[in-house]
């Protein structure tokens, strides 16, 4: 069996820096990933118009000055395969391949008396390390929904979240896509423009911003990389770590003309930052409806159709679903090839032979396309039977709902850190800022131990318990409070318990982070 200091789980950007990281302060580490490439989810999300929606220059490392001098993104939003190119990029520079086995998928995970853990791959290989680092992603393991009938359907079956490697082609093909988050309203614009003709079947409508995509502006990247620490140094005291120009007014202190002007303007400059239009979007409904009417005033404007407009607008809270960003969505729908099936109210009834049955009618399709998200944060992690002091297992720990410390950490389960886990602001800030200084305070934590010639280190229940009351506090003083149905909750799996998961805001979780570590790791058992 081999032997590790550490072994990470996962080669997304939260596995690869914890590999440099950790090497490089001298612990032996394995990285193990079930896909044959670095880049987690940018690996797996290969689907049509997969984009980022953070500016390339913020969604970057920043651990290494070289690299973010050297590296020019193309585009303001890097799409999927030049993040995937950035990944290898960055895997060879900084030789990561020699310490990441590929294609092996970690089933089980099972502590040891001596605090150690012994990992089991899918085919019966064994590591053994003392700490574990979960890298395995929040939205890695995609949700087919149990729809009767499936097995049925003999045309050919895509997810969004696990696209084939080969290019699809849908040149005069009749093809279904269901739902309508982030993933299919990137894919609906591009796939549309190739089918014969495309089906869009929505449950719930999504609020979706322009991104207004253009190539880098290279001005722009130029005055960026100047000082691109002091860049990076200020979106990190934001919000959600992203330089999105918060605007400090309240929405409902100006005129609705002045104010519809204002929501213009952000619309003009497109993408995430139409959330900071003003400073109450996220915390007052009626602040939040000044920002859904502005939206629906666009959807009727775009879309010809006004019935098929209305459809299209959303009825739910702004942000409680996360914020669509896209290229030509709702003009989308003025093709004469693109039909809109709304079932929101009855769902679809079963999935035939030849495609889907909804409100009674049987739509044929040559592909039908699952868009149907993630089993969100938890799932990657569930998936693997994890079992920590005395045998309790992860599955029963969070039968509940998921509890842990700092989102990094959980009591009953030493030495194992997850990256991005919830808990912690991952989904709900800029991702790579948040893995890195998760990694970093991990690997703080680690270096800490082994100068203090320490094996162990365990959240405290009590602990635990804190932390789950402050972030759902937190979720409380925001519209997340008002019965959002998203998979921030986990309302997209059936049975899987509601909490929200997600801290919000960056900034505080940075500082209490910091808090614990510089008071000897408060709320940790330390042996
Ligand atoms: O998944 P989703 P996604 N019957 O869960 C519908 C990130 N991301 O892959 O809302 C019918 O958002 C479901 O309907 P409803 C980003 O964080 C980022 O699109 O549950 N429909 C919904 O419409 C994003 O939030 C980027 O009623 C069903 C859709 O499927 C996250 O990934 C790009 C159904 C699922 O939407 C997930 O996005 C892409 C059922 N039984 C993704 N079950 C960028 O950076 C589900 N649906 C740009």
């Amino acid at each position: 069996m081999q032997k590790f200091d550490v072994v990470v789980v996962g080669a997304g950007f939260a596995g690869m820096y914890a590999l440099h990281k950790l090497r490089g302060l001298g612990f032996t580490v394995k990285v193990v990933e079930a896909g044959d490439g670095v880049g987690g989810t940018w690996f797996w999300n290969r689907y049509p118009g997969a984009r980022c929606d953070v500016n390339s220059l913020e969604y970057s490392y920043q651990f290494s000055e070289e690299l973010q001098q050297e590296w020019s993104w193309s585009e303001k939003y890097a799409p999927q395969p030049e993040i995937v190119e950035y990944a290898n990029h960055v895997a060879d520079r900084f030789d990561l391949r020699r310490d990441i086995q590929f294609a092996t998928r970690v089933i089980s995970m099972v502590l040891q008396e001596s605090s150690r853990w012994i990992l089991t791959t899918h085919s019966e290989e064994k590591f053994e390390a003392q700490f574990c680092v979960m890298a395995t992603g929040c939205l890695s393991k995609f949700n087919i929904p149990k729809f009767e009938g499936m097995e049925n359907y003999a045309g050919e079956v895509l997810h969004t979240g696990d696209w084939p490697k080969h290019e699809v082609d849908f040149e005069g093909k009749d093809v279904g896509i269901i739902g309508t988050g982030s993933s299919a309203i990137q894919a609906i614009p591009i796939i549309a423009g190739k089918a014969k003709s495309l089906t869009v079947f929505q449950r719930t409508a999504s609020y979706s911003i322009p991104a207004h995509n253009a190539a880098t502006n290279k001005e722009y990247e130029e005055s960026v990389k100047t000082n691109y620490a002091e860049f990076r140094r200020s979106n990190s005291q934001r919000y959600a770590a992203l330089n999105n120009n918060p605007n400090p007014v309240s929405a409902l202190e100006l005129e609705s003309d002045e104010r519809h002007a204002y929501y213009q303007s952000r619309w003009n400059d497109g993408g995430l930052s139409f959330l900071a239009s003003f400073n109450d979007i996220g915390s007052n409904l009626e602040a939040n409806k000044t920002a859904a009417t502005f939206v629906h005033s666009k959807i009727h404007e775009i879309v010809n159709d006004q019935a098929v407009a209305e459809l299209l607008c959303p009825k739910t809270v702004l942000g409680c679903k996360r914020l669509c960003v896209d290229t030509n969505y709702y003009g989308t729908f003025n093709r004469d090839n693109v039909t809109l099936v709304d079932i929101a109210e009855v769902g679809i009834d079963k999935i035939s032979e030849r495609g889907v049955i909804a409100r009674g009618e049987e739509f044929s399709f040559d592909t039908l396309i699952f868009a149907t998200g993630f089993d969100a944060m938890t799932g990657a992690l569930l998936d693997i039977d994890i079992r920590g002091s005395n045998g309790l297992s992860l599955k029963e720990k969070w039968q509940g709902g998921p509890k842990n410390y700092l989102g990094l950490t959980i009591s009953g389960f030493p030495n194992l850190f997850t990256i991005t886990g919830p808990g912690s602001p991952s989904v709900l800030a800029n991702m790579i800022v948040a893995i890195e200084q998760h990694v970093e305070w991990i690997a703080s934590c680690l270096s800490y131990l082994r100068d203090n010639s320490k094996q162990k280190i365990e959240a405290e229940v009590t602990a635990e318990e804190s932390w789950i009351e402050l972030v759902n506090g937190i979720a409380q003083t925001t519209v997340y409070s008002s019965g959002c149905n998203s998979w921030y909750t986990g309302a997209n799996i059936p049975g899987k318990p509601r909490i929200f998961m997600p801290y919000l805001g960056y900034p505080s979780y940075v500082e209490k982070c910091e808090s614990v570590a510089k008071h000897g790791y408060s709320g940790f058992k330390i042996s």
